[in-house]
Formats: C-alpha cells, structure tokens, sequence
C-alpha cells in the first residue's frame, strides 16, 4: 500500500505531465469527490458486499477480489510490463494508466485501492496450498492478511470447528473424597477454558501447539496429522527455523489449517521415566507456547497432551504440569487469552482433564459452604 501511495504521488509529481501541481492535485480531487458515490462499501460496482478485507483500516470499500482484478488487470496488466514501480518504464506506463483512469473519473483513491486488491486478487489466484512449490512467505502473508471468514475457502481440513462452537469449561466442585483446589478460584478465568474431545487440526482458532520433535521437520502423532492437515508449505516454513530445542516453542503460519498459526513445542522424551528434568521441560513448552501465542497476538490456543504419546510421558503425571502452567500463566495474563483449549483425543484423557481441572479452577463456593462461613 505505502509502494502503490508513493507511487501515486510520484505520479504528481513526474515530469511527465506538464499540467501544474496544484491543478492535477485538484482534478484527482474532483475526480474523486465525483466518482466516490460509484465506488463505496456495499455498493454492486464492488460486488455488492460490505468490505470484508482484514485491511478494512487501510481500503475503506473493498471489493470482491475477483472483481476489480479485472478493473486492475485493464490499468495495469503485468504481461505488458513488470509491477509498476519495478522499472521506469513499468512505472511511466502504470502512472499513464493511472493518469488516463483519473480522467476516466473514477477516483485516485479507489485506483489505488483496486491496484491493492488487485495485487491480493493475483496473490489468491497464485496460492496453492497443495503443493511445495510455492513461496511460503509470500501465501504466509497473504493468508495473514485475511478475515477468518475470508480464509476459509483455503482449508484443507474436511471440516472446522469455530470457536464459539468449543464450550467454555464450566468450574465443577472438587470430586467428593479427593484432594482440595490447589489454587484458589479466579472468576475472571470461568469463561477461558475449555476441555474439547477431538481433532486438533479442525479447530478454527488462533493458534494450536503442535507436539513436536527437534527437527521440527514433522513426524507421526499430533505432529504427523498437523503437517498433513497443513499441507507442504508448512514444512518449507519449518525448515527455515533450524529446529527447536526441548521446552522451547517456535511459531508458524497454519497455511490449509483451519488455525491461523502453528506454535510448534518439543516435550520431553520421558520414556527412561520422568525426574525433575522432565518435569521443568513439560513446564516450559506451556508456558513458552502461551508467550509465543500472546506475543503474536494469538488469543486463542489449544494444546494437546504435549509428550504423553510417542514420548512416553505418564498422562496421569503430565496432567498436573499443563493446568498448572496455564493456570498461572493466566492467573497473571488473563487479559491477553480470550480461550485456552486443552484438546484431548483419548477418552482417558479426557477423563484425566475432567478429574483434575477442578484442582486448578475451582468452582465458586457453594451456598451452604458461604453461608457456613457467615
Ligand atoms: N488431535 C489431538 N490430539 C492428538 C491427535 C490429533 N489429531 N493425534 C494424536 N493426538 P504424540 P508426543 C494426541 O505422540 O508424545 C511425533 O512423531 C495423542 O493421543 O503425537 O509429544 C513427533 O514428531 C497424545 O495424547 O506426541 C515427535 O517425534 C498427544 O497427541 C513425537 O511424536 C501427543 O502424542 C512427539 O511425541
């Protein structure tokens, strides 16, 4: 957008036109006042839709990509010369077009919008999440620069499962017979978690955390079904981030995921049994993911039995390290996690998670235990 502005004004500016300043700056403007009616948010010129951009800050009326690709194809077409500030002659002949569009009367302000759309337009066109051929970084961008409901004509997955179809967990009294909450209740925390029975992959959520290895080059387990549900380009990616270190957490793009990004940990091998080593190493994955995820703004995350499978952690033990991290982690940072998802795919686990959440959120007390204490 800053490249196709500037270019814009270097359009004003260019020798080229031997009209003066003021004059040219004044016809854009007219152009612009007259013809904003024809292009405005919702009107059929732009598809007949409200903007849905993610970069609605940026384009205030944009329109359906495929659209106005033609509108931009016809003032600047790529076969004819390179990207408009590419090269001189690219550019003399875009700023022409620009120039010959103004006087045509439709606006400067919606001639740049639709050279941006345009530009997103070719980009979609471009994005194959099926193959490894592709550029990663360009579709990372691409695919990051779009509203969930923009991005959902790419998942690869067979199905999604939106946030607000993930109940929040409801706090449940402690178990009769065992052991007391081990944290005191935050009420601020009820509506930030959730126990959720299934595939990981199909979530459409901000961030899921993958079970990793320290190649970070995809395996089998959790792993295996991310990079598979993915697609190729996440393990280009993966390459380009030489690996992790156990505990440690790194983050990527979701490509045909339903989740936005992937925040890939590696767990502790624990097969030899489990010592503080292993224990501190469990720790660490959750709370380095909920900091990878609040630090790329990522407020909901879900997380799988992280170690507990290939790696041989005891579920039973893994258990108490994942609710006590996140429960400290959002004891302090609530307001930066909208949801943290504890997504179980073995019934036994989700029997463990059931068990033992009311250990680290507890419900409110009960009437008779605040009458009680009256
Ligand atoms: N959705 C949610 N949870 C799943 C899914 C799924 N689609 N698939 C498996 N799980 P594991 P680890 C659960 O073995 O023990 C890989 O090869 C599974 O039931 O995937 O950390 C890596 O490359 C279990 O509860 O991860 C590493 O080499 C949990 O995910 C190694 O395995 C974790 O099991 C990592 O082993």
């Amino acid at each position: 957008m800053a490249l196709q502005m500037s270019a814009l004004f270097s359009y004003v500016r260019a020798p080229l036109f031997t009209v003066p300043l003021p004059c040219v700056r004044t016809d854009i403007q007219r152009a612009g006042i007259k013809f904003k009616h024809i292009f405005t948010p919702g009107s059929p010129q732009l598809g007949g839709k409200p903007a849905t951009s993610p970069l609605r800050g940026h384009i205030h009326a944009a329109p359906r990509a495929e659209k106005l690709l033609t509108t931009t194809r016809a003032l600047w077409r790529p076969s004819q010369g390179s990207s408009p500030s590419s090269s001189p002659r690219g550019k003399s002949v875009w700023l022409g077009r620009v120039a010959l569009g103004t006087a045509l009367g439709v606006s400067a302000a919606a001639l740049v919008q639709s050279l941006h759309t345009g530009t997103l337009a070719a980009m979609a066109l471009k994005v194959n999440l099926n193959s490894a051929e592709g550029d990663w970084k360009e579709t990372k961008d691409f695919l990051l620069s779009l509203s969930v409901k923009d991005r959902r004509q790419y998942y690869r997955t067979p199905s999604s499962v939106p946030l607000d179809d993930v109940k929040a967990w409801t706090p449940t009294a402690v178990a009769a017979g065992s052991e007391k909450s081990r944290y005191p209740r935050n009420e601020k925390l009820d509506q930030k978690i959730s126990l959720y029975s299934g595939d990981i992959t199909q979530l459409e959520i901000d961030a899921i955390v993958n079970a990793a290895n320290n190649s970070l080059l995809g395996g089998g387990g959790v792993d295996g079904a991310i990079h598979r549900a993915a697609g190729p380009l996440l393990k280009k990616e993966c390459a380009s981030l030489h690996g992790c270190e156990t505990g440690e957490a790194k983050i990527t793009c979701g490509y045909g995921l339903p989740a936005k990004y992937v925040i890939h940990t590696v767990g502790p091998i624990a097969q030899g049994g489990v010592g503080e080593k292993q224990k501190k190493a469990l720790r660490s994955c959750y709370k380095n993911s909920l900091q990878t995820a609040t630090a790329n703004s990522a407020r909901s995350v879900a997380f799988p039995c992280i170690s507990t499978g290939i790696y041989g952690y005891p579920p039973e033990q893994a258990v108490h390290e994942a609710l006590a991290t996140v429960r400290e982690y959002l004891d302090e940072h609530h307001d930066k996690l909208d949801r943290v998802i504890f997504c179980v795919f073995l019934p036994t686990d989700k029997e463990l998670y059931l068990q033992n959440l009311p250990l680290y959120f507890p419900a409110a007390p009960t009437e008779t235990t605040v009458k009680s204490k009256l």
